[in-house]
């Protein structure tokens, strides 16, 4: 088996170094067993995020030279405008930081104390940024999602039946808004389909019900519509997310993803009152409405990254390198989450240490394991992500504890996702030595960033 050919040729390299078997061993102490607490010295390969992890074009890095670093009016401000109008086909776009700083600006302007956010499952920041203005994100994906055997081709849907239990249960006007996000990250980088799309744009119609999305993974999503749903096959991608975007009323984006850059974000609408009132707060907490956080040149290279990142030739290799890798585990019988989905790779925890409970967090266990012993650093996708019930306090326990091992795009050759897979077929073959951990640091948000553990004997 072959990966597939890059679309592109390296032109700057970056050293990296493996550290030896003792280094890693003291390296994932230090970090209390918690690989956000790695020293990035310490890795090899680095499957913890494709967020910021790209490696830009020379046509992007040309853009960082006209970076126009004028406090107000910056020419660059204006082609991310255009970028997102004719890609996304979004009228308004409020620059931000990053992701987050658009969800806490769209989320804090929708959401009101008692509200309920109906969401294809959810994610981390967004669940916290409906949370802090007295909401409670609740989860209206099809069940198909919560099972990483099921093979539906787009996992990523939504449920309707769900969606109006909520709707009955505490009436329309508790509802802030119906929240889609494209290639759910936490259900394994699953899509949505352009039918489940446009048919839920008719279910909001008939109750007024704004839809926002999380647009962040939306050029991947597109791919996956255009290999899977009939009538995309000759579909240009920027044809597919003009039409995906036409069945909401605005959406967040994270441009450290599809975008092809290592930082910013934005919030686009069509919505004259949603763009005004978010307009006015992103000078409160991000910087003026012409850069939001971001220097001139990074809007550039998003605006560049935006276009660039939905070349069809390139989006076909980026989501086969992933499926690449995943194939490699799956015939080594590894239990990974199928199908195999647009970012990353999810092995699943419960499967391959059943040995532990889920009190001793399987999926950090095995993310700290994987990294002992191959300094190839992965992401806990579990309980210790999912945090806390809001109201009772108890952890709580999502069905899918998974470890991520999310592909930077652009960056790792096929070599690297080979020896990756190798790896974690040798570690798999030793799992029952593998101890449980247990929790000794705990913050309050966020936790999985900066928790800390300790191994629990065998
Ligand atoms: C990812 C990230 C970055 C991250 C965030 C939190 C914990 C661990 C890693 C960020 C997303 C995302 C979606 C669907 C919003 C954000 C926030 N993902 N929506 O997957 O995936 O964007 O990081 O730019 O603030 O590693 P931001």
């Amino acid at each position: 088996m072959n990966g597939p050919v890059e679309p592109f040729k390296i032109k700057v390299v970056e050293p990296v170094n493996l550290p030896s078997e003792e280094r890693r061993k003291e390296a994932i102490r230090e970090a209390g067993f918690n690989t956000f607490l790695l020293l990035s010295e310490d890795v090899f390969i680095d499957l913890l995020t494709d967020s910021g992890t790209s490696a830009m074009s020379d046509n992007q890095w040309a853009g960082m030279m006209l970076g126009d670093e004028a406090y107000a009016g910056s020419k660059n401000f204006y082609n991310l405008e255009k970028a997102v109008q004719e890609v996304l086909g979004y009228k308004y776009m409020v620059p931000t930081h990053q992701g987050r700083g658009a969800e806490h600006l769209m989320y804090s302007h929708l959401v009101k104390p008692g509200h309920l956010v109906p969401r294809n499952m959810y994610f981390t920041t967004s669940k916290l940024h409906v949370e802090l203005p007295g909401g409670k994100m609740v989860d209206v994906i099809i069940d198909e999602a919560h099972d990483p055997e099921n093979l539906h081709p787009f996992k990523g849907n939504v449920d309707f039946k769900k969606l109006q239990k909520y709707i009955d249960e505490y009436g329309i006007d508790k509802i802030a808004f119906v929240n889609v996000e494209m290639d759910v990250n936490m259900a394994g980088g699953q899509p949505i389909s352009m039918q489940n799309l446009r048919e839920l744009r008719e279910f909001c119609n008939d109750y007024k019900l704004k839809i926002i999305y999380d647009a962040t993974r939306s050029s991947e999503n597109a791919y996956f519509i255009r290999e899977r749903e009939k009538g995309y096959e000759d579909t240009p991608i920027i044809n597919i997310l003009n039409e995906m975007m036409s069945y909401s009323d605005g959406c967040i984006y994270s441009s450290k993803k599809d975008c092809l850059v290592n930082i910013g974000g934005f919030l686009a609408t069509n919505d004259k009152e949603i763009f005004e009132s978010t307009r006015n707060m992103v000078v409160v907490y991000e910087g003026l409405h012409t850069y939001g956080g971001m220097a001139g040149r990074d809007m550039e290279a998003v605006a560049r990254g935006l276009r660039e990142g939905t070349q069809y030739e390139y989006l076909k290799y980026r989501v086969n390198q992933v499926r690449y890798l995943g194939e490699l585990l799956m015939k080594a019988n590894v239990p990974i989450v199928k199908p195999i989905g647009g970012h990353a790779v999810f092995l699943n925890a419960l499967k391959f240490l059943p040995h532990l409970s889920r009190e001793q967090w399987p999926a950090q266990t095995l993310a700290a394991a994987i990294y002992e012993d191959s300094a190839v650093r992965t992401m806990e996708r579990g309980a210790i992500s999912k945090g806390r019930d809001k109201e009772t306090g108890q952890n709580v326990f999502p069905k899918l504890e998974l470890v991520r091992l999310t592909i930077p795009r652009r960056v790792y050759t096929n070599s690297h996702m080979e020896y990756t897979a190798n790896s974690i077929v040798n570690l798999y073959n030793k799992r029952d030595t593998i101890p449980g951990l247990k929790m000794i640091y705990e913050p309050q948000y966020l936790r999985f960033f900066q928790a800390r553990f300790e191994q629990v004997p065998l």
